[in-house]
């Protein structure tokens, strides 16, 4: 009877039928935070909402964060802080907080996000991003910690119509954001430990807007938008967002992550960093020769607005 019950458990879990099932929603979310930070100009307001899901579900869009009460990376680039250097060498890393993540090689991270991040250290929440939505900023997270270090990141393309997954531009309303992180680290030496590329792994956990969600390919861990459209148009009502809930552990150094998709690389040109001087004074660390980080998401950098991504360093 034990060895029965123990081959019924094995089965239900290895069966791709057991993976989480996408929760669909259907236009806008109610505004529940007006915005999280204001950089007292045009910028956009960091708002956050929630939306039902058609299976009763509360979703907060575009994502639960901990922007409120976590520590904030320090700015390598931060207009709305006044911190704007030209290149790396004018700004002061013997400033940077060293923060500790239990353990004592020194670690200094350099990140650009679009448009947000957290940044997790063998399962401890080190820093997040200061600006959540815009203008684009860069950051710079020194930390203690003993190999193998995991990096676990929650990252979040902003949108500015809640529970769409899309913001004014291009002449559209409804135009949909693209995301994408860029980080290099290195050790106390400056000698590269880890570089973002397609050796991470990421997963997405809310796509839209979808126009027709006939257009997803979901199977198992496969959460696949490819064939849907990204041009915007006037109508998001109509729209469609999905969801699948964040797995609890899923920072710690133990969590399984190899049936997540491995992420893809994307350009500088085609994230549109090569406008953005939160970048472009920092190619040095972020386009280094020899060492060149890569812009990672997940599979579709326009349509995946949440995406976690993982890296263990040894
Ligand atoms: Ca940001
Ligand atoms: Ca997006
Ligand atoms: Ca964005
Ligand atoms: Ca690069």
């Amino acid at each position: 009877m034990k060895s029965l019950f123990l081959c019924f458990t094995i089965a239900l879990i290895a069966s791709p039928a057991f993976a989480q099932q996408p929760s669909f929603t259907k236009g806008s979310a109610k505004v529940i935070d007006a915005g999280l930070f204001d950089c007292g100009s045009n910028d956009r307001v960091s708002a956050v909402g929630t939306i039902t899901s058609e299976d009763g579900k509360v979703w907060t869009v575009p994502a639960e964060t901990n922007f409120k009460t976590a520590t904030k990376a320090a700015d390598l680039y931060n207009e709305c802080a006044g911190i704007t250097p030209d290149n790396l060498s004018d700004v002061d890393l013997s400033a940077v907080p060293v923060l500790d993540a239990g353990g004592s090689e020194e670690f200094i991270a350099y990140i650009f996000g679009d448009n947000y991040f957290e940044l997790h250290v063998n399962g401890k929440l080190l820093a997040v991003d200061a600006i959540p939505f815009t203008p684009f900023n860069s950051s710079i997270v020194r930390f203690k910690a003993d190999r193998p270090v995991t990096i676990a990141m929650k990252l979040v393309d902003w949108e500015e119509n809640l529970g769409l997954g899309s913001e004014k531009g291009r002449g559209s309303a409804f135009h949909p954001g693209d995301g994408g992180l860029v980080m290099h680290i290195k050790d106390a030496a400056g000698k590269t430990v880890a570089l973002t590329d397609n050796s991470w792994r990421a997963q997405t956990f809310y796509i839209g807007p979808l126009k027709d969600r006939s257009c997803l390919k979901l199977d198992g861990q496969t959460r696949d938008s490819a064939a849907c459209d990204v041009s915007g148009s006037n109508d998001g009502a109509a729209y469609s967002g999905v969801h699948w809930s964040v797995p609890s552990g899923w920072t710690m150094p133990g969590f399984d992550d190899a049936n997540w998709p491995m992420a893809t690389t994307y350009t500088n040109e085609t994230v549109g960093v090569c406008n953005k001087p939160s970048y472009t004074n920092f190619t040095s660390v972020f386009d280094t020769p020899g060492a060149d980080a890569q812009f990672i998401w997940s599979t579709n950098l326009i349509l995946d607005n949440l995406v976690l991504v993982r890296k263990t360093i040894y």
